[in-house]
């Protein structure tokens, strides 16, 4: 059925979006189904039981087993198209593990990205086909909301936060992506194409990175701003040794390192000696994009 839009502009890249196509179509279907039916119902009524015809009054004043039909069947339908999109949600809200994270900063009016290897890009999302990969996105300013029609996707980014995203474009191609959130007087400027490549394009591509690795950067600051001192398992500092933690636990999300870094009070366990400062206004996106990618490698296994 979703052939119909595939030329039509609408074109979809992913699995889910197709998903998503097919759920609004069930609904739009079932309720296009009980729309007409009920308009035909009611002239076809109105025409066979006018005044003057002579036909008897048709009002029902009794029928239980009709009562218990049009109570139950909407609310069974109802519940139906709840489970199949409750299970959409869910699944679109539950980032795989597998996923290769790439980080959006959302600023007036454009989009920086940045990906693990080094390689930045503006406005153009460049990712591997048939890939899980999750988006980790912060706003430099006001609230803005990436969007890709294609994927039948979008989420509002933030001023001090990670908000993510996931996807497995299945489709190589340039979609266009949108910001869906109004932003300022350049709103609608606010656009770029996310490019759906090979694998292996992918991989050559990034190996052409202009700059060091995210994580070797992160490396860099988390010397320069002293994280060291603290977390990096002297015997008499004043903080777990990261590396050592996440590698035992897992990294945290990158939403909860970045609360960890920027409001330290609020994620401290156990009994530390001295409190960690805050380091908000300290460091900017890009330093918190390279620093909380460095602390989630902590976590993966090698
Ligand atoms: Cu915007």
């Amino acid at each position: 059925m979703t052939a119909l839009f595939q030329d039509g502009g609408l074109r979809t890249a992913s699995r889910m979006a197709r998903e998503v196509d097919d759920l609004t179509l069930l609904g739009l279907g079932i309720t296009l189904l009980f729309g007409i039916g009920i308009l035909v119902a009611l002239v076809a009524f109105c025409i066979r039981y006018r005044r003057g015809a002579g036909r008897h009054d048709p009002t029902i004043t009794r029928g239980r087993r009709l009562e218990l039909l049009w109570l139950t069947g909407p609310l069974l339908i109802n519940l139906v198209l709840f489970w199949l999109g409750a299970g959409l949600f869910t699944r679109a809200a539950s980032v795989p593990a597998d996923a290769l994270p790439i980080y959006v900063i959302g600023r007036q009016w454009m989009w920086e990205i940045q990906h693990p290897s080094g390689r930045a890009e503006l406005n153009h999302l460049t990712v591997p086909r048939g890939r899980n990969v999750v988006l980790q996105m912060i706003s430099e300013d006001v609230i803005h909301s990436f969007y890709v029609p294609a994927l039948r996707t979008k989420r509002d980014l933030y001023p001090g936060r990670f908000t993510s995203l996931w996807f497995a474009a299945d489709r190589v191609g340039e979609y266009p992506l949108l910001c869906a959130e109004y932003c300022g007087t350049q709103h609608a400027g606010m656009i770029g194409t996310v490019r759906v490549v090979e694998p292996e394009e992918y991989e050559r591509w990034c190996a052409g990175a202009e700059r060091a690795p995210l994580a070797e950067r992160g490396a860099e600051l988390f010397e320069e701003h002293g994280c060291a001192a603290c977390h990096g398992g002297a015997d008499d500092a004043s903080g777990p040794h990261l590396r050592r933690r996440f590698a035992a636990t897992g990294s945290p999300s990158p939403q909860r390192l970045l609360r960890s870094i920027l409001d330290p009070a609020a994620e401290i366990r156990g009994s530390w000696p001295v409190g960690m400062p805050s380091y908000r206004g300290v460091l900017d996106e890009p330093e918190m994009v390279a620093l909380v990618h460095l602390l989630r490698t902590f976590g993966e296994a090698d």
